[in-house]
């Protein structure tokens, strides 16, 4: 029988981590740059989702980074998964974020990567799934070249300068962002919510990438960010990052596989918002 990998990696160990997935990000991010502004291969389409052949293009680079250096971890994306199911680590991976944004040629788009450490005992086959604990996240904006990082017990950090939420406390003075997913189903549930805050505050935003989104919140360019019916790919490196600059990242299992709402705030401003919307949606 396989001995099991060494449990938590070391500080040194995670640091060495970052570093790979920074370069993993970085050169996805190249091929992002490079082909903005040219015609894209569409592999599959529906009324409010784009899937581009940039995108599978874009994991296999970060793959291809990540299993050279951590053979032993697997990795969850978007566009597919490999190694082991249940392996000690596993990296959650969005090759591009904001993918619409990208096809149509709108510079507003990512690269998200984060490193989860399996921290319940739960074994393969066992009953319930296991739990994982972020350790690290990486979120890069290529058109900006704007890097944002977190490491866990260090804080976030934008282009290695520190980062911190915004404290903001009055509504009427917030932005929030708002996400309307990919399904009928989400943007009617989504649209009452609109309503319900676009007179309390200052503005909202919606720009279509959910890991700009909560890096935006996580440097104090917004306050709050809402979704319901986001993936894990979306989310696990931006929420970390924010949790990481001092914010919280509330986020909720939605029925479907790797599928949640969120209220991501600059750690003040949950329990108003809660008050004023209702994050649910049955498509995922
Ligand atoms: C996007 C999310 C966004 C959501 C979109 C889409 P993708 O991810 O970042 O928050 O509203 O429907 O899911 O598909 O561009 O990686």
């Amino acid at each position: 029988m396989k001995r099991p990998i060494t449990a938590i990696l070391k500080s040194e160990q995670l640091n060495q981590a970052l570093a790979v997935a920074v370069k993993a990000a970085q050169t996805a991010g190249q091929m992002m740059r490079r082909n903005l502004r040219v015609a894209k291969k569409v592999n599959a389409a529906s009324q409010h989702d784009i899937k581009l052949d940039l995108d599978v293009q874009c994991q296999q680079i970060i793959e291809k980074c990540l299993r050279k250096a951590f053979p032993q971890h697997s990795i969850l994306g978007e566009e597919g998964d490999c190694g082991e199911a249940h392996s000690l680590y596993r990296w959650v991976v969005d090759p591009i974020d904001g993918t619409v944004n990208f096809a149509y040629g709108i510079p507003h788009a990512c690269v998200s990567i984060a490193l989860q450490y399996r921290s319940s005992n739960v074994l393969p086959g066992l009953a319930g799934a296991p739990q994982y604990q972020t350790e690290l996240g990486v979120v890069y904006d290529p058109f900006c070249e704007e890097m944002w990082t977190a490491v866990r017990g260090q804080p976030a950090r934008l282009n290695d300068r520190l980062i911190q939420v915004s404290n903001r406390q009055q509504l009427k003075e917030t932005i929030i962002s708002l996400g309307f997913a990919k399904h009928q189903d989400s943007l009617e549930k989504m649209l009452p919510n609109f309503q319900a805050m676009v007179h309390r505050v200052r503005k909202i935003r919606i720009m279509g990438s959910a890991a700009l989104d909560l890096v935006y919140v996580a440097t104090g360019r917004m306050d709050a960010y809402l979704e319901a019916g986001v993936r894990l790919w979306d989310i696990a490196a931006g929420g970390f990052i924010l949790e990481c600059a001092g914010g919280e990242f509330w986020h909720q299992p939605l029925p479907g596989e790797h599928f949640y709402r969120v209220i991501a705030t600059n750690g003040t401003l949950r329990s108003r918002l809660e008050k004023l919307v209702v994050l649910t949606t049955t498509k995922n």
